[in-house]
C-alpha cells in the first residue's frame, strides 16, 4: 500500500510496509486514536500458499503504527482470539501499568473484550507491538506489528530521506500441504518471511537513482538474521535504543538483527539495477523444506529410482547434481505448499526462496512513485555472459600436505570393534 500521507495531527514524512499497511487514526481532543482488533486471519504468503494465522485487523502481521515524538495515543485492543491476549509496546517509554505484561502489568484481555492503552509517544524511533500473554503460541501465530514514532522537528540525528521501508522478519512452521503453523517449534521453522510472506511474495523496494534510502526491520523471529544488501554500503543509523550517536557509524554490506532487536539502515541510490537484498543465512532463503535429507551429489541412483517409480509415480531423486532441480516445475508438490526455492527472473529461476526482496533502483522512478518498475534494462554489454573465445591454462592449486600436525610416521594399530547384533524382541541395547 502506498504511505498514508497525514492529514491530522502532525506531519511526518511516512514509511512504506513491505506488503502491508498502516492503520488509519482519529484525533480525539488532541488525543491519536487507534484500534487494534486481535484476530485470526488468512495471509497469503506467496502467489498460491495461504496459512492460517493469527494478525490484526485483517493481516498478519498488524498494520503499522506511525506517530509524531510528543503525540498523546490511545490504543483500543479488541480480542476476538478464542483465548486472552495483551499487547506489550516494544522499546516504548510508557507508566509501567502500559507496558502489556499480562499478569505482571495488567489483567489479560479476555475473548470478546476490549483494552485501552494510552501514553505519550516519548522518544522517536523504530519500535514493535506484540502480545505479552500465551507469547509463544500467539507470535508462532503471527501476532506483531511494526510502530514508527517521527522526530516533531528537525533533530540532528535523524536524517531526512525520500523512501522509508519497514518490515518484520518472522518465521513459522507449516508443513508441506497443511495451512496452520507448528506453535511449538523452537528452531527448525521451514518458512522465514518479512511480514509474514515469503519470496517471490515479498515487495520489491522500488526507489528513484541518487535517493537517500532508509530502511526499518525488526525481529520478532528466534534467531538472528545478517541482512544483507548488494551493490550499496550502508549506514546502521538506529538501533532499538534510537538513533546512533554519528560517531559510531560505518559502512557495512551486511547487518545482524538479533532476536528482538530492531536496526534502521541508511543508504544513497546511486547504482542502478535490479540489487537482491536478503538475509545471508542460506537456509533462510528457502521455502518448505525438510531437513533430514541426506547429501546425495554424486550418488548414482537411477536404477533404484526407476523400482521405486513403479510403485510411486511421483517419486522424484533428490540432489544427485546438488538441489537446483527444485524448482517449481520439476518436483510436483502438495496443495498449499511454497515451492522451496523459485521465484522466475528475467534470466531463469532465481532459485531463492524465504527472507529474499529486490532493491530496483531506476532513473525514470518518480518521486513518490513505490509501483514496480519491472525488470532492469541493462546497458548494452554490462551483463554476464557465456564466452566460448580461446583460453589459457588457468591456475590451479597445486602442491599436496602442507599440515600443522603431520601424520605419524608408522602406521597406527587397527582399532578393534565389537558389534552386537540385537536379539528380535526385547529391549536390548
Ligand atoms: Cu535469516
Amino acid at each position: 500500500m502506498p504511505p498514508l500521507v497525514p492529514n491530522t495531527g502532525r506531519s511526518y514524512n511516512p514509511v512504506v510496509t513491505l506488503n502491508g499497511w498502516t492503520l488509519p487514526w482519529r484525533m480525539n481532543n488532541g488525543v491519536k486514536e487507534f484500534h487494534l482488533v486481535a484476530e485470526p486471519v488468512v495471509r497469503e504468503m506467496a502467489p498460491g500458499f495461504k496459512a492460517h494465522l493469527w494478525g490484526y485487523n485483517g493481516q498478519s502481521p498488524g498494520p503499522t503504527i506511525e506517530v509524531v515524538e510528543g503525540d498523546r495515543v490511545r490504543i483500543f485492543v479488541t480480542n476476538k482470539l478464542p483465548e486472552h491476549t495483551s499487547i506489550h509496546w516494544h522499546g516504548q517509554r510508557l507508566p509501567s501499568g502500559m507496558d502489556g505484561v499480562a499478569g505482571l502489568t495488567q489483567p489479560a484481555i479476555q475473548p470478546g473484550k476490549t483494552f485501552v492503552y494510552e501514553f505519550v509517544a516519548r522518544r522517536p524511533g523504530t519500535f514493535m507491538y506484540h502480545p505479552h500473554a500465551d507469547e509463544m503460541t500467539q507470535m508462532a501465530m503471527g501476532m506483531m506489528g511494526f510502530w514508527v514514532t517521527h522526530p516533531k522537528a528537525k533533530h540532528p540525528l535523524i536524517d531526512d530521506v525520500n523512501r522509508d521501508f519497514c518490515f518484520l522478519l518472522n518465521a513459522y512452521d507449516i508443513d508441506p500441504g497443511s495451512y496452520t503453523p507448528k506453535i511449538m517449534t523452537m528452531l527448525d521453522f521451514n518458512l522465514w518471511s518479512w511480514n509474514s510472506r515469503i519470496f517471490p511474495g515479498i515487495d520489491s523496494l522500488n526507489v528513484r537513482l541518487n535517493d537517500k534510502v532508509r530502511i526499518r526491520i525488526g525481529n520478532l523471529t528466534m534467531t538472528n538474521h545478517p541482512i544483507h544488501l548488494h551493490g550499496h554500503e550502508f549506514l546502521v543509523t538506529g538501533t532499538d535504543g534510537g538513533p546512533t550517536p554519528k560517531s559510531t557509524r560505518w559502512y557495512e554490506v551486511t547487518t545482524d538483527v538479533a532476536v528482538g532487536q530492531m536496526r534502521q539502515i541508511e543508504f544513497l541510490a546511486d547504482e542502478e539495477g535490479d540489487w537482491a537484498f536478503h538475509c545471508h543465512k542460506s537456509h533462510h532463503t528457502m521455502n518448505a523444506m525438510g531437513h533430514n535429507v541426506p547429501t546425495l551429489i554424486g550418488v548414482d541412483h537411477r536404477g533404484i529410482a526407476k523400482k521405486i517409480n513403479s510403485l510411486i509415480p511421483d517419486y522424484m531423486v533428490m540432489g544427485e547434481r546438488g538441489m537446483a532441480d527444485m524448482t517449481e516445475m520439476e518436483m510436483p508438490i502438495p496443495d498449499n505448499t511454497a515451492p522451496m526455492m523459485t521465484g522466475e527472473g528475467p534470466f531463469g529461476s532465481v532459485e531463492m526462496g524465504g527472507m529474499f526482496s529486490v532493491l530496483k533502483v531506476r532513473r525514470d522512478q518518480k518521486p513518490g512513485d513505490y509501483s514496480n518498475p519491472g525488470w532492469f534494462k541493462h546497458p548494452e554489454g554490462t551483463v554476464a555472459h557465456e564466452y566460448t573465445g580461446p583460453l589459457a591454462e588457468p591456475a590451479r592449486f597445486k602442491s599436496e600436505g602442507g599440515q600443522s600436525m603431520p601424520r605419524a610416521q608408522k602406521p597406527l594399530a587397527p582399532t578393534e570393534v565389537k558389534v552386537r547384533k540385537p536379539s528380535s524382541g526385547h529391549d536390548n541395547h
